[in-house]
Formats: C-alpha cells, structure tokens, sequence
C-alpha cells in the first residue's frame, strides 16, 4: 500500500473523502513525478520522430501500466470506495490527430520507449486539437475541442527559437510529454507552440480568423483546407513544426559533439507523411547558416531524412503552390529551386521533378533527398513501387522497403482488455507482453473446449459493459446478446461505410419482407468527416437517418439496430474495440494503405469482413482463409479498371435490383421525413453517377459475405475457434516488431 500514502501525501486529505478531480490530478502529478525518475533512453545517435499528428489518447491509465502501478493502484482506490474509471473520466483527451497515421505515431513512441531505443517525438501542441463532433439534427457539427488544463501531462522547457516567417517573426515554445514505456523507461514527445498564441480569438465554433499567424498558429490542428488562408495557415504550421525540430536537433548533436559535418551519426530524422517535408531544406539551410557549404549541407541531409509513405490518394499527396511558400517562407524557396535544379541536371523522366506547374511536390522532395522511402503494408508498398512511385523506383530501387504498421499491446490490449490479457497469461504466461509472438501459443488451445466457453464468455463480458457504457453516455439501448458489427474510422468514401449502409438498407427491407436473421444484429459506426468534405457529412447524415428510422421501427428493431457514436476517439475506440464481434475492413481495394484498426480488433478476438486491401491481405496470410471473410475485387482489378477509366455506376444500378432498391432507399419519403433532403440528393446522385470508390461492383459479394459470417456465428465453438486464432496471430502486429524493423533496417540507433 506505499502508493495509498504517496497519493494522500499530494491530496493532503484521505483518499475517501477527496473528490474524483482531485484524485485525477494527484495521480498525474504521481505519474509524472515518477515518469521523471526513470531512466531515459540514451545514446549517440538519436531518432526524431517529426510528424504533425500525436493521437496519443489518454494517458493516466496507460503511464500506471506502464509504470507498473496499476493493479495496485486500482486497489488503493477501491479500499478507500473510488473508482478508477471513473477517474479516468476526468482526464481530457487531447484530439491531436485525424486517425490512423497519427495513432500509428503514438503507438511508435510507445514501442520505442519500450525498446530502449533513443528516439523522440516532434510535434505541434495544438490548443483545440481537430474538432469535437457533436450531431444536431443527424449532422455532424463541429466544435473546439480544448484539453489542456492547468495541470497536464505537459511539462513546460526552457527551449524556446525565434521563427522566422515572411515578414514577421513568432517565438516558440517547447513542452514535453514523458512517454513511458513499458518496463521503466522514457522517452519525450516534444510539442512546440508559440508564446504568442491567443485562445480568445476562438469562440463556439472552429471558425476564427485563419490569418492572425502571430495568435492562430497552434489552435487548430488542419484547419480547414477548403480555401486558401486555410492552407497557407497549414504551411505556416508544417514550416514552424520543422524549423524547431531542425534547430532542436542541430543543438542536442552539436552538445553531444558533433561538428554537423558528421550528423548522420547523431541523428535519423523519419518524416511521417508529407507535412514534414520542409524540414530538408530547413536543415540545409540551418547547416548553411553554421557554414556548411550547400553541397555537403545537402549530402549530409540526404544521410539523415528518411520519408514514409501513408497513402496513394492523390489529394493527400500534398503539392504547395510557389507563391504560398514564397509568402509564407520566403528563405526556402531559393534552397528548393536549387534542389529542384539539381533533379533536373541529372535525371530525364520529368514527372519526377520537384516543381512541376507552380507546384512544388513535398513527397518528390523527401524520395530524391531522402535516404529511404517505406510503405506501411506489403500490399501498399509493392503499389508503391509497381505503380504510384514507379518512376522514382526505377531511380532508386534500394530506398523503397516496406514496413508493415503496428500497435502497441500496451494500451490495444492491456489496457483496454484486461481479462482477455489476464486469460492468455493464465494459458501462455507474461511472455507475450514483451515478445508477442509468443501469442502463437494460444494455438495449443484450438480443441479446447474450456478455453473456447471462457473466450466467449469474456466476449460476452466486454459487450455488456460496452451496452451500460453508451447507455450513460450516449444514451443508447443496445441488446448484448446481438452480434456486434463494427466499423470506426475516419469517415471517406474510400473506406466504403456508405456500402455498409446500403447493406443495412437492404436487411431492413429483408426484415421488413419477413426474412428475419437468427440473432439480431447491432451495426455500430464511430467517424469523424473533415470538415470541409461534404459527401463524408452526408454519408454522416444517411447513417444517423437510417438510425432514427431503423431504431423506431417496431418491425425491425428486434432485429437490426445502427447506432452511430458521436465524437469517436481513442477513448471510444478502447471501448468498443473489446466488445466487437465483426470487424468491418472494406475500402476499395489498393486505397486503404494499411489500416491499423483491423490489427486492434483481431488482437480482441474479433472476426474480419475484409477486403483484400492494407493489412487485411496479411492478417489472411497469417490466419487462413477459415478466420477471414475475404470479399470484393483485388487490386489490380481495381487498378485496371481506373486505368480503363470505364467505371460507370449506373449500369449496376440498372442492372442490380437489390442495388437499386437499397439506393433508392436515401430518397425515400421515410429517411426523408427524418433528414434533409438536400444532403441525401446529393448522395443518392453522388453514388448513381459516380461512386468513385466503386461501391456497386463488390455490393453483391459483400451482401454474400455478411450472410455467410452471420450463420457462421451461430455456431459458438467454430466461432470460438476463430477468434483464437485471430488472437493467437496478431503478434506480428504488435508495434514492437515495426520498431526493431526500423531501427534495424532505417535508424541504426544501436
Ligand atoms: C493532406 C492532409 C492529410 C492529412 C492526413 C491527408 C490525409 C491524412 C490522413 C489522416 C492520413 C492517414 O491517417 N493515413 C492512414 O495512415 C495509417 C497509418 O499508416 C494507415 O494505416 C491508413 O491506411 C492510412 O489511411
């Protein structure tokens, strides 16, 4: 009980009679004080990891498993009538991320604390994180979403640069969070802010005004890129990011002795996605300004940088006019010609080039002056190669490899499962928690009927509590004894959940036709929309419709029932994950790079409904075609068909009465009468005249699969079986097996 006293020693009052808040923030000064005292990763060499997203979620639970602390103090508080979920309520969660890139950086910090490897995270300490998502009138609304209280898990430094801009200068600000990993040792995530910063000139909404760079720059994170001042405000934000961390780094090598001719031998620098890709002529410039010359100052940066890859969407893919960084940071642009000449000089094929069109191509920067280039999945990566990239792999075979994503068990497991966790070490002892492969034991357990009843019964335990938790917060009525289906991600058409919500359009009307399922189904959704991404709010505004009128439907109900959570985050995400039987994995074919939500509910032992797509393709690989429900196109089917350019929705829609009837079904008189016309028009002919993300073609194999996994589940043992082996393979997804992958074949930390 020494941690009782410790914890009342900062409340200065017992623990039963002290308030939840109190208790919060006398753990987190606990938590910090003890994060402060454990050893942190050194070395001579170090990796930064820049990037402008940190989802970290939240950290008070997360830091007492890693600390070790947790068991114990779960039980002081229990003695003392305290409850330490609920305390956890307290805690904010800071929303620093859109979805999986910036989750895939949290979980990295995670496994490089673990690891002992010297590495840091660089980032942006955004006041109002993305945006909160509350719905009103079954639309997505947008509001600020603050989370930094007096006391937080920041920690303010005395590091501090002046940044320069066009015409003005800011000052910034570093504070750090300790990351603690598991077993005892630390790492910093580093987040720069500006002193200026002026939370005034925000009010109910995400609205203020984008050009005040001196107060607005660390508001918001991406504000909206619907208009110009929009994105210049995001190039001020991606120049100040990696001109602090440029200058943080260049400081950390030269105090450990480095002349910064030698930097490649202090520091590996990943870039995660474009919007840190300035940091290469940031650090030549920074190099020029202490002497270096350019030519070497480019040699150097060209052994430090290295770029993943999250994507093949075009439009994420980002591309900066000349004139917005011309305005925004003049000092650059000079460095960039002068890199972009030098391409010129020596390599033919144009489509490679640097500037193109009054453009200039963050990621063909980071390809040619950067060291090494990754994909996020095999799949991804050999797209990457074969086709996306291909005229730069032709250039640069030897920079592309692949780097599958992980999770960390830590908080995907751990933390938000603790009897599934508590049940593998009573089977497989504690090994897994620092080597997951050993989870492949669990495979001695396939025929063991005990094992099999108590992995349902703990299924059955987390879906229960789920169902009382959206009960008090959402206010929602879910039966436990429906199969929970789940799909929670970023809301894009890529990632199809307007093909979900046809589906369930398409049960309604079974249902309604008399054709009822063995078990009722609950269909769950959790995404945000961009902002400014309009048919996303729309498919927002279907799946809120069709849960009014499915859910009020007496005839139905019993039968299926959609609940769409409002403001998903990792906090929902520890949740639901846990409680899923079926885990929805179906964008189109060769567009989801890698997905990371899918190695989450695996790892929780539930069931994917797949496409072949990111990471699916592997998790099939390693569980075998009786563990996955694989359907729809592959890619090259999907890429012949773009290339071929002669998709053409109608013709499905003419020929596929089921399809018809379930599209016709968002302008009916009954979603009507409950939502706004205008919003479900222009989805409905959005779907009919174009359906980008070819919806239709794998509709009916789709429609195939989910009947297929629905009967399925009623066989209990088979199921049972299933989810073991999901659970028993989802060690090469741990986080910890990306990270060695890296430092082995990228950092060489050590
Ligand atoms: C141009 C601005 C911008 C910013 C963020 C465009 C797109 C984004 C996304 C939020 C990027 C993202 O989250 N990508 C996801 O990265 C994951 C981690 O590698 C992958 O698992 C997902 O497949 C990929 O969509």
């Amino acid at each position: 009980m020494a941690f009782m006293q410790e914890i009342e020693t900062k409340l200065q009052k017992g623990i039963s009679v002290s308030t939840n808040e109190e208790i919060y923030f006398a753990l987190l000064d606990l938590v910090k004080e003890k994060a402060a005292g454990k050893v942190s990763n050194e070395g001579k060499k170090k990796l930064y990891y820049i990037s402008a997203e940190f989802l970290i979620g939240k950290l008070l639970s997360n830091n007492l498993i890693n600390l070790g602390m947790y068991d114990e103090v779960k039980e002081v508080l229990a003695k003392n009538g305290k409850d330490l979920a609920e305390i956890e309520e307290i805690e904010m969660e800071p929303s620093l991320g859109n979805g999986g890139l910036g989750r895939l950086a949290a979980c990295f910090l995670d496994s490089i604390a673990t690891l002992g490897l010297n590495g840091d995270g660089v980032g942006l300490n955004y006041h109002y994180g993305l945006f909160h998502q509350v719905f009103e009138n079954r639309r997505q609304k947008e509001t600020p979403d603050p989370w930094i209280t007096d006391k937080s898990w920041l920690n303010y430094t005395e590091t501090s640069y002046p940044i320069q801009f066009g015409g003005f200068t800011v000052q910034s600000r570093l504070y750090d969070i300790d990351v603690v990993g598991y077993n005892n040792r630390t790492t910093k995530l580093h987040l720069f802010d500006i002193e200026s910063v002026d939370e005034s000139i925000v009010g109910e909404t995400i609205d203020f005004n984008k050009e005040e760079i001196e107060k607005n720059l660390t508001l918001f994170l991406y504000p909206d890129d619907s208009d110009d001042k929009g994105r210049l405000l995001r190039v001020y934000q991606q120049y100040f990011m990696v001109s602090n961390g440029a200058r943080l780094i260049l400081d950390e090598a030269v105090a450990k002795g480095s002349n910064l001719h030698d930097l490649a031998d202090y520091a590996a620098i990943q870039i995660n996605d474009t919007h840190p890709s300035m940091v290469i002529p940031e650090l030549i410039r920074l190099l020029q300004e202490r002497g270096i010359l350019m030519d070497e100052a480019i040699e150097i940066v060209s052994k430090v940088c290295a770029y993943t890859n999250h994507t093949i969407l075009a439009e994420a893919l980002e591309k900066w006019p000349i004139y917005f960084l011309e305005k925004a940071v003049p000092q650059l642009m000079p460095i960039i010609r002068e890199l972009d000449n030098r391409i010129r000089g020596k390599v033919s094929d144009e489509s490679t080039y640097i500037i193109k069109d009054g453009l200039v191509h963050m990621a063909h920067m980071d390809i040619h002056y950067g060291y090494s280039i990754n994909g996020v999945a095999y799949l991804h990566t050999e797209i990457l190669k074969n086709s996306e990239l291909n005229n730069f792999y032709q250039l640069y075979p030897e920079k592309f490899n692949n780097k599958t994503n992980g999770i960390t068990f830590r908080r995907w497991f751990m933390e938000c499962n603790p009897e599934l966790s508590a049940m593998v070490t009573e089977l497989i002892g504690e090994g897994w928690k620092t080597d997951a492969a050993e989870l492949e034991k669990l495979g001695n357990f396939v025929n063991d009927d005990k094992v099999l009843e108590k992995l349902l019964t703990v299924k059955s335990e987390k879906k229960t509590e789920l169902k009382e938790y959206l009960k008090h917060t959402q206010n929602m009525e879910i039966d436990d004894n429906s199969i929970f289906d789940i799909q929670v991600k970023r809301l894009h058409e890529y990632k199809r959940q307007q093909m979900n919500a046809l589906y369930i359009i398409h049960k309604y009307f079974e249902i309604k036709a008399g054709k009822k399922p063995e078990r009722p189904i609950t269909a769950f959704f959790g995404a945000k929309a961009a902002p400014a991404y309009t048919i996303a709010k729309d498919i927002i505004h279907l799946l809120l419709c069709l849960q009014e009128v499915i859910n009020n439907d007496p005839e139905v109900s019993p039968y299926l029932k959609v609940f769409m959570v409002e403001n998903y985050n990792v906090t929902l995400a520890e949740k639901l994950i846990p409680a899923c039987d079926i885990s929805e994995q179906i964008s189109l074919a060769s567009k989801e790079a890698s997905g990371t939500s899918n190695m989450k509910f695996m790892l929780n032992g539930a069931v994917t409904l797949g496409t072949k797509d990111g990471a699916n393709v592997e998790i099939a690989e390693l569980v075998g075609e009786d563990n996955i429900y694989s359907f729809g196109e592959d890619s090259e089917t999907v890429i012949a068909r773009y290339e071929r350019g002669d998709y053409c929705a109608k013709d499905y829609y003419d020929e596929d009465e089921d399809i018809k009837k379930a599209v016709d079904f968002i302008v009916s008189d009954e979603l009507k009468a409950v939502g706004n016309a205008e919003c479900l028009e222009r989805l409905y002919y959005e779907l009919l005249n174009k359906d980008w993300f070819m919806t239709f073609p794998d509709f009916k194999e789709y429609v195939a699969a989910k009947d297929r996994i629905y009967a399925d589940y009623e066989d209990r043992k088979a199921w049972a079986r299933k989810m073991l082996v999901n659970i028993s393979k989802a060690g090469f997804f741990s986080s910890d097996r990306t990270i060695d992958q890296y430092n082995k074949e990228i950092w060489h930390l050590c």
